[in-house]
């Protein structure tokens, strides 16, 4: 007889989870299960559900080993009800449980279902985010607006991160992102990410993805990444000794054919719960502290943690199940074929999507201002780069991915994440990467056929958005730039513009 079930979910793997320290070894059986209501709809990447797979099942082993009573429904197992819920009444069934102990999912639609079963369901916060979904609403209240970097500042405060001795920032400043904006060359040395080679375990469940899910957007092989925590511990100690220094720096940055850079590819690692975002925060400091990492970089990859990763969880809680339907600019294009490996011909698009379907995971400026750049100017529904961005990446769960791309990326909510929306023509990426040299666009042209599409687009887009953007004073030098261009050029980028857009409706002619 088992008095309660303990739920954990696919990126619910560590042993610090709430629902576990809730719960009595002695009397309580925890619930895992592959299912295809999760792995299924959306069409996650292959490489993402052999992650969380392997990884589920290596955590399951170590429950076990701990003495935990472990009831894993396995996708093919002939009983799953390919449902969490469905798993989770089966078990009750099976074992005369009474009653279930869960973690509150990332997901709204998850806490839907949980809290629509039929068996009493505790739901206990999740511990592992720095800020409780409370303490940021707290935060909040009564602030006309959201900005991360407040929120970051009070975060530093609050765990004693980079302050000096008198409680100020290290170094005098809050935030070091001006000195973080070069671009890579490549000849410069970047160090190779590490690869972790699959034991019979991942191997069992790469069969069964391979086998299962052959029609999903993206590449199953090679797959490298930890499944474990002791993996995933190694994927960060490498990230601290070979490319924290120069993190910093290239933050922005993108190669062609490089697709990691000095970034730590560790938010697959961290959304599982394998990796503690306050020890990476703290060895972050330390690296700072010893002299082997610039203030620049330390600062920059704590912000990202500490700041914007729990400043979007905490949008995300505030903001409710509603939030992904938000489309403040009313846009409406379907997502262009080449987000799932049609051709085009920017090279730009191309690169960011080969990454993604090679590796489930593409760096954030190939996110924020390539695919989403390219959605937000053509005008794409919300809904369908929301769909996209939470499917092709291994860290995409939406807790964190929706504030991302509703919210940073396509100002689909008016404003409540970013306060001015991140647009740019082909001038950023040319600066930023080596894309433009290679490619069959001019990035130095705004009509004609060989334009860039990005500038085109780019002037299209403030001028069909001007009565919401022009009062913004931080756009007021842009539009004073649009309003320098002659009328006859003016006409001419729309028109360049209105045929990309064309193309893209009717996908007859990639762009
Ligand atoms: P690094 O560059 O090494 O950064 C270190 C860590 O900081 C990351 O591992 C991550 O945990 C955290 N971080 C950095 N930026 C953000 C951010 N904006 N929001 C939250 N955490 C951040 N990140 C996800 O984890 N899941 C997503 O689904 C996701 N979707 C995104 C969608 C869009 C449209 C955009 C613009 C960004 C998205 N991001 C998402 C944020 C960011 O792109 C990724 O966290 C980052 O690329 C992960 O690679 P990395 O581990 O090498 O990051
Ligand atoms: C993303 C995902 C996938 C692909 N598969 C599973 C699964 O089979 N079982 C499971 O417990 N979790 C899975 N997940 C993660 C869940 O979708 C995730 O827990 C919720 O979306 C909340 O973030
Ligand atoms: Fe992208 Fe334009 Fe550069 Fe081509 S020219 S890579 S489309 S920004």
């Amino acid at each position: 007889m088992v008095r309660s079930l303990v739920l954990v979910l696919g990126d619910q793997l560590s042993p610090a989870l709430s629902a576990l320290a809730e719960a009595d070894k002695a009397q309580d059986a925890v619930v895992m299960a592959e299912v295809m209501g999760e792995a299924g709809s959306p069409k996650h990447h292959p490489k993402k559900i052999a992650l969380i797979f392997a990884a589920m099942r290596h955590f399951a082993a170590e429950l076990e080993a701990k003495g935990w009573r472990v009831l894993y429904s396995r996708l093919d197992d002939p009983g799953n009800s390919q449902s969490i819920t469905g798993e989770l009444l089966r078990r009750a069934c099976e074992t005369g449980a009474k009653a279930v102990r869960a973690t509150t999912p990332g997901d709204w639609r998850l806490i839907a279902a949980l809290d629509a079963l039929p068996i009493p369901v505790t739901r206990l916060e999740d511990t592992r985010f720095l800020a409780s979904a409370a303490g940021f609403a707290r935060w909040a209240k009564g602030r006309k607006t959201l900005r991360m970097e407040f929120f970051y500042r009070e975060m530093r405060r609050k765990y004693r991160i980079l302050l000096d001795d008198d409680g100020k920032p290290e170094g005098g400043k809050w935030n070091y992102d001006a000195e973080n904006r070069k671009p890579a060359s490549s000849d410069l040395f970047r160090p190779t990410p590490p690869a972790f080679t699959p034991d019979a375990i991942t191997v069992a469940v790469l069969d069964l993805v391979g086998h299962k899910f052959a029609d999903h957007f993206g590449l199953l092989h090679p797959f490298t990444f930890a499944v474990t925590r002791a993996d995933a511990e190694k994927a960060a100690e490498h990230f601290f000794t070979e490319s924290l220094a120069n993190f910093g720096p290239y933050q922005d940055a993108m190669l062609i054919g490089d697709d990691t850079l000095y970034h730590s590819l560790l938010s697959p690692y961290l959304n599982l719960g394998l990796l503690d975002p306050l020890a990476l925060i703290r060895r972050a400091e330390a690296e700072y502290r010893a002299g082997r990492a610039p203030l620049s970089s330390a600062e920059g990859f704590i912000r990202q943690i500490l700041g914007w990763r729990e400043f979007v969880r905490g949008i995300w809680a505030l903001q409710g199940p509603e939030y992904t339907k938000r489309n403040a600019l009313g846009h409406h294009r379907p997502l262009p074929a080449a987000y799932w490996g049609g051709e085009t011909k920017m090279t730009c698009l191309r690169e960011a999507v080969r990454a993604t379907r090679a590796n489930a995971h593409a760096h954030h400026i190939q996110r924020l201002m390539v695919t989403g750049n390219f959605a937000l100017l053509a005008g794409v529904a919300p809904g369908e780069v929301h769909a996209w961005y939470l499917s092709v990446y291994a860290d995409a769960f939406e807790w964190v991915e929706a504030p991302n791309t509703i919210g940073m990326s396509q100002f689909a909510d008016g404003g409540v994440v970013a306060s001015k929306p991140y647009v740019s023509s082909g001038a950023y990426i040319d600066r930023m990467s080596d894309y433009c040299r290679h490619c069959s666009y001019d990035v130095r042209s705004r009509s004609g056929e060989a334009a860039c599409p990005l500038n085109a687009l780019y002037w299209h887009f403030l001028s069909r958005h001007r009565a919401r953007f022009a009062a913004n004073p931080r756009m007021g030098l842009i539009y004073a730039a649009l309003d320098r261009i002659n009328p006859d050029d003016r006409r001419a980028i729309f028109a360049r513009a209105n045929t990309y857009l064309e193309q893209i409706d009717t996908g007859a002619d990639p762009v």
